[in-house]
């Protein structure tokens, strides 16, 4: 049996007054009140294929013009989405406690876009409007931010509307074959020439960037964490996954676990005395939570 306070508001609000100290993890789930899918269970496939599998540096190379095409959807469904409540009410509360910090694995902007301070989020995979060179490291080209939709011509597809906006948009209609994008379509590095153009995420065997994690561990190691707020991630993904039992001083740091199923958010992470679960749709939840 679970010994979590769960959904006590006025327990957490108590020590949410007391708490200093605060580590928010992000993912998928604080984005799906925004129209963004998440990446497993429902939403997690696009067209036929598994969103996760596509996320990788070997679908790329397998297949660069598919793994643009995914990513160029989601560039152009990003910038058509607004930051919801959850992302508004957490960049408030970086405004009224300095020593709160964001660490989001959400590439889609939408933190920035909601003015969350940047000294207070870090970005652990990276962002959709970042673009770097295929041969990197080695090539140290990047373009920290481009908006472009589409980014080449031949990426379109993924920007078409639907002159019936009650059909789902073109690219996702299973009736159509996907565009068979060639590499020599898709944009070459502008500085060794050579390597394409990728998206500046993190994918998986890749690393996060080591200035970053180091500044993370810094921050969690300086002083006792009091409270680690774990918002609709599956928790299934490292580092991000380990940073809540990292943080964690026994008897001390509450893990508030926010996510519209709890049962499929816990990853490896435990439920201890004094702990907090709270079921539902973040957007909803945050703005209550953090008032
Ligand atoms: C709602 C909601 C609503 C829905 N309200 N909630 C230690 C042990 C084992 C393996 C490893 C380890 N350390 C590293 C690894 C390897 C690997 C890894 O973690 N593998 C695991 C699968 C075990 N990690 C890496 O490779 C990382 N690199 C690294 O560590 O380098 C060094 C190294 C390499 C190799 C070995 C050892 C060390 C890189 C990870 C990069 C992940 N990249 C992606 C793609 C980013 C670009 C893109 O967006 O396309 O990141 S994969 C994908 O998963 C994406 C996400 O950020 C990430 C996490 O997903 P998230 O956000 O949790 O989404 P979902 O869909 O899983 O969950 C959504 C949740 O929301 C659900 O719980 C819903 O219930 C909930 N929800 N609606 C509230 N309205």
């Amino acid at each position: 049996a679970s010994k979590a306070a769960y959904s006590s508001v006025s327990l957490f609000h108590e020590k949410l007054l007391r708490s200093n100290r605060i580590l928010a993890i992000c993912g998928a789930g604080l984005s799906a009140a925004s129209g963004l899918p998440t990446f497993r269970g429902a939403g997690g496939l696009w067209r036929n294929h598994n969103a996760v599998e596509l996320a990788t540096p070997e679908a790329f190379e397998a297949d660069p013009g598919l793994v643009w095409l995914f990513y160029a959807y989601r560039r152009h469904m990003a910038l058509e989405a607004n930051p919801n409540p959850a992302h508004y009410a957490l960049a408030e509360l970086a405004r009224k406690k300095p020593g709160f910090r964001c660490l989001t694995q959400n590439v889609d902007n939408l933190h920035v876009r909601a003015q969350h301070p940047s000294e207070q989020l870090s970005l652990l995979h990276g962002s959709l409007f970042a673009l770097k060179c295929s041969n990197a490291p080695g090539c140290k080209w990047t373009d920290p931010y481009n908006t472009a939709d589409p980014l080449c011509p031949a990426l379109a597809p993924a920007a078409e509307k639907n002159t019936d906006p009650t059909k789902p948009l073109p690219l996702l209609d299973p009736s159509k074959p996907l565009a068979d994008i060639k590499p020599d379509e898709l944009p070459h590095c502008p500085e060794c020439e050579t390597g394409l153009v990728r998206p500046g995420v993190v994918w998986f065997g890749e690393p996060l960037d080591e200035g970053m994690l180091d500044e993370i561990d810094e921050w969690i190691e300086k002083e006792p964490v009091d409270m680690v707020l774990v918002i609709g991630t599956s928790s299934f993904v490292y580092p991000a996954a380990g940073y809540a039992e990292r943080a964690r001083t026994e008897g001390r740091t509450a893990v508030v676990t926010v996510n519209l199923e709890l049962g499929s958010a816990q990853g490896r992470n435990k439920i201890e005395e004094g702990d907090f679960g709270f079921e539902g749709d973040a957007a909803v939840l945050l703005p209550e939570l953090l008032k």
